[in-house]
């Protein structure tokens, strides 16, 4: 278009956008004047209503336009207070060589003073094929069939500037089947310095939620789109679109390579017969070589906090996990106990009412205990509102309680043959084990004595007449029966 043209088109909005700017003030003042004419309650009510819409239009803008909270990173603990846990844990008996070794892998590659790079992604994304584009020396399989790769191998690879890596090739994660492999996987991940994470196309959510998995543990990460022989220039650059808003909090870049891997096809001979060829494709692995030189430059002592602070963080998840675990394995011990002394109270009941009525000091006792066990401060006064409400429970489902135990008596042939006073023992073993479980529960996810939760664990525990627990229980009361003489701990 000729410049005057375009100076004339451009005067003309000029004038069309002043022209309407005075129409606006025009019509905002003749709006004004008879806004004042108004009575003056119309002029209340109305500029009220004008401020409120007003208010309304800002919150809205500013829930539209908020900054998004950031994501948290996982915590770590400092390795002091790590290694005492895992202390406390060994001496409790919990198996912790596996955490330990960690520890002792996170000081060996410190002290090797060499930069891991981990590959990382969904099966048959070409990660195998990668690290034999890398390290052509290397041997490794890669196959068309999804999970080629079991366990962690590592090979030497250099940067183009000859800076040496240690990369690691690992199993392919969300395998039907495969959650050993991927937790090898993701452990490995965690002790690199840094991951590419490999794709072949779009990111699923799995993937999506993989990738921030890894940054959540502040990881240094390289998004690659593999096989990008496989899209024309167009469809690639839509993809890595995609890929890059996808990826723009977690990935310091993201990139299309072709790992190479191998491609079949037939050939026809000049007899007419024909054969299965199999050949290498050629990588083409140049923006990835950049973005790994890029993220690696600072070195492995410089990369190494963020590192330790990985293992450590995903050494703090184990060790809860176990910790939680060892919990529970000691809560149910201290529930079998309690259940047990109240079956020999209810024995050595001269004449059981019909009425259960919850044994005060043994309910205390399990309370103190339990709450002891995860450390959950209760006071007096706290227990014996909890023992009131599991009263009142017990109050109005005593009949259900009687009738759960007499259908066990019938089960279990066992303790039929015990005679008079075995139902209310039993009774009471599923009663102190409902309120210990209850409670067990109830203190491992709250966190406190919520009576509320608690008490509701509780009801349901006692309607519940499951098979295995009930069994459970006979046994139990059997063999407190049967021991009825001895001294209980
Ligand atoms: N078209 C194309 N195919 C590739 C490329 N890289 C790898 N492949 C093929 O993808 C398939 C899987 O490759 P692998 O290297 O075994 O993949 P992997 O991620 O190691 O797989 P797992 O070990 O099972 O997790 C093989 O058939 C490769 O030939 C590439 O750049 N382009
Ligand atoms: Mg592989």
């Amino acid at each position: 278009m000729p410049r005057r043209l375009r100076l004339l088109f451009a005067a003309l909005a000029l004038a069309a956008l002043l022209w309407l700017l005075f129409a606006a003030a025009e019509r905002a003042l003749a709006l004004a004047q008879r806004f004042l004419a108004l009575p003056s309650w119309l002029q209340w009510t109305l500029g009220g209503a004008l401020l409120a819409f007003a208010a309304l239009g800002l919150a809205v803008l500013w829930w539209l336009l908020r900054p998004r909270p950031r994501r948290r990173p996982v915590p770590a603990p400092d390795r002091g207070s790590l290694e005492q846990r895992l202390d406390r844990l060994r001496e409790r008996g919990a198996d912790t060589a596996s955490l330990h070794a960690e520890l002792g892998e996170l000081d060996r590659r410190r002290g090797s003073a060499r930069v891991y790079v981990a590959l990382f992604g969904e099966i048959s994304t070409g990660k195998s094929s990668l690290i034999r584009a890398l390290a052509p020396h290397a041997h490794v399989s890669s196959d068309a069939r999804g999970g080629t790769t079991r366990e962690v191998g590592h090979y030497d690879g250099t940067l183009p500037d000859g800076r040496a890596l240690v990369l690691a090739d690992v199993p392919g994660s969300r395998e039907a089947g495969g959650e050993a492999h991927e937790t090898l996987a993701r452990e490995e991940a965690l002790r690199a310095h840094a991951v590419v994470y490999l794709c072949a196309g779009d990111l699923t959510r799995g993937q999506a939620e993989e990738l921030r998995w890894l940054a959540d543990f502040g990881k240094p990460l390289l998004l690659a789109l593999n096989k990008a022989d496989q899209w024309n220039a167009d469809e690639r650059e839509q993809l890595l679109g995609r890929l890059r808003r996808q990826a723009r909090d977690s990935a310091a870049a993201v990139v299309a390579i072709s790992a190479g891997g191998s491609e079949r096809f037939q050939r026809r001979l000049a007899d007419g017969r024909t054969e299965q060829v199999e050949r290498q494709r050629a990588p083409a692995l140049e923006p990835l070589l950049s973005a790994l030189a890029r993220l690696t430059a600072p070195g492995a002592a410089a990369l190494e906090p963020l590192r330790e602070h990985a293992v450590l963080a995903g050494l703090h998840q184990r060790t809860g996990a176990m910790e939680a675990q060892a919990r529970a394995a000691e809560a149910e011990r201290i529930v079998r106990s309690y259940a047990r002394r109240a079956v020999v109270g209810a024995m050595a009941a001269v004449a059981p009412g019909s009425d259960l009525l919850i044994q005060g000091a043994l309910a205390t006792g399990l309370v103190r205990a339990l709450a002891g066990l995860y450390e959950v401060p209760v006071s007096d006064v706290q227990i014996d509102d909890f023992v009131r409400q599991a009263r009142l429970t017990l109050r109005t489902g005593s009949s259900i309680v009687l009738a759960i135990a007499g259908n066990a008596l019938k089960a279990f042939p066992g303790l039929g043959t015990l005679g008079g006073g075995v139902l209310h023992a039993f009774a009471y073993a599923l009663i102190f084990d409902s309120m210990g479980r209850a409670l067990a529960a109830s203190l491992a996810e709250r966190k406190a004595l919520d009576q509320h939760d608690a008490g509701e664990r509780m009801r349901r525990l006692l309607d519940d007449g499951d098979d295995g627990r009930l069994r459970q229980l006979a046994s139990l009361t059997l063999e407190a029966w049967r021991e009825r003489e001895r001294p209980t701990d």
